[in-house]
């Protein structure tokens, strides 16, 4: 492999952790923003949720790329840059490629490097012709695109409902940047967990074999590992809620005791109960998105839903 493949541009603030978790914890309700589960453990833990019978999502999502590959390979056309915000194990770009044919470049997004790395050099073997300009960065913040891919037209890739993360003005504002990032011709194809009964969306948040806790609890193992803490991991619990009024699955770290906790030097106080809120999952309808889209300055031009109503895919062009 030639080392410009591999080569990550960094585009990340150091201390950026530090200051999160010491602002987060000093706050009345306690909160860590959900970027921060995804380091290598996490990003390891993530795939493995995806592989779990209760997660609907990975598998729907992949069926519809499936599905409709050679529609949406039409609509991108010929020599587009294909720009993956939250790349992760890039399991699902494979199929996307595939199906594009005529792709000129991959800028893999991404917040954790080891995920970075690994996915690219396995898509490289794969798509060894195809350019890949690998960025580490926080795709919520200002980013700056690979000047290689400058003069392409570009297809943005945004797969998983990562956007369901966000709060809904964070989803709009994301969006409305992607737009500003990707420029006035491109298009997006994006994911979108669908509402449904809460009889399927909790056991998918919080699985029966107890991986999505571990990945939750990961963040306090992080927390002790690169912050000098000293979280006792046992004496606190994933909790996964589903908020009616909002329509989002709610992720909390839950204090199982009263109990004190060092961060680098600083103290902090949890009550039996207490929580800590590390991660929102929005699910949507299909008018709900196609209007959030909209806001944000693009036209859903298609919308592809599998037929038990689970998770929906939308084409996005700058309306
Ligand atoms: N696209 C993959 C992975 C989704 S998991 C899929 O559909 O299965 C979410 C991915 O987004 C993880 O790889 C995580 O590291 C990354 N991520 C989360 N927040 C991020 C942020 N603020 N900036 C960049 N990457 C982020
Ligand atoms: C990455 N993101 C879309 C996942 C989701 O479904 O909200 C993260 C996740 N958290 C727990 N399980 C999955």
């Amino acid at each position: 492999m030639s080392s410009t493949v591999m080569e990550i541009e960094t585009q990340l603030v150091s201390g950026e952790f530090a200051e999160a978790v010491l602002s987060g914890l000093a706050q009345p309700v306690k909160s860590i923003p959900c970027r921060f589960l995804y380091d290598a453990r996490g990003s390891e833990l993530f795939e493995e949720i995806t592989r779990l019978e209760e997660y609907y999502p990975t598998r729907t999502e992949i069926g519809l790329l499936k599905e409709h590959g050679p529609e949406i390979a039409e609509r991108a056309g010929q020599g587009c840059a294909v720009v993956e915000f939250g790349s992760g194990s890039s399991r699902k770009t494979h199929i996307l490629l595939e199906a594009l044919t005529g792709a000129s470049a991959y800028v893999p997004i991404d917040i954790d490097d080891a995920a970075l790395k690994e996915a690219t050099s396995r898509l490289h073997a794969d798509f060894p012709r195809l350019a890949m300009h690998p960025v580490q960065a926080d795709f919520s913040q200002d980013i700056h695109l690979p000047d290689e891919i400058a003069g392409a037209p570009k297809l943005g890739f945004f797969p998983g409902s990562t956007i369901g993360n966000f709060d809904l003005d964070g989803a709009v504002d994301f969006l409305g940047d992607a737009g500003d990032l990707l420029g006035p011709d491109s298009d997006l194809l994006i994911g979108a967990d669908l509402q449904k009964d809460r009889d399927i969306l909790i056991p998918a948040y919080d699985d029966a074999s107890g991986v999505t806790a571990e990945f939750t609890l990961n963040l306090l193992h992080r927390i002790n590992r690169e912050l000098d803490a000293d979280f006792v991991v046992s004496r606190f619990a994933h909790k996964a809620i589903y908020n009616d009024d909002v329509g989002r699955i709610e992720i909390y770290i839950e204090s199982l005791a009263d109990q004190h906790v060092t961060v680098l030097g600083r103290p902090f106080s949890f009550a039996e109960g207490e929580d800590i809120h590390v991660e929102n999952s929005h699910k949507f309808t299909v008018p709900q998105f196609k209007a959030l889209a909209r806001e944000a300055g693009w036209a859903s031009e298609q919308v592809w839903v599998d037929k038990n109503d689970l998770f929906s895919m939308h084409y996005l062009t700058r309306g």
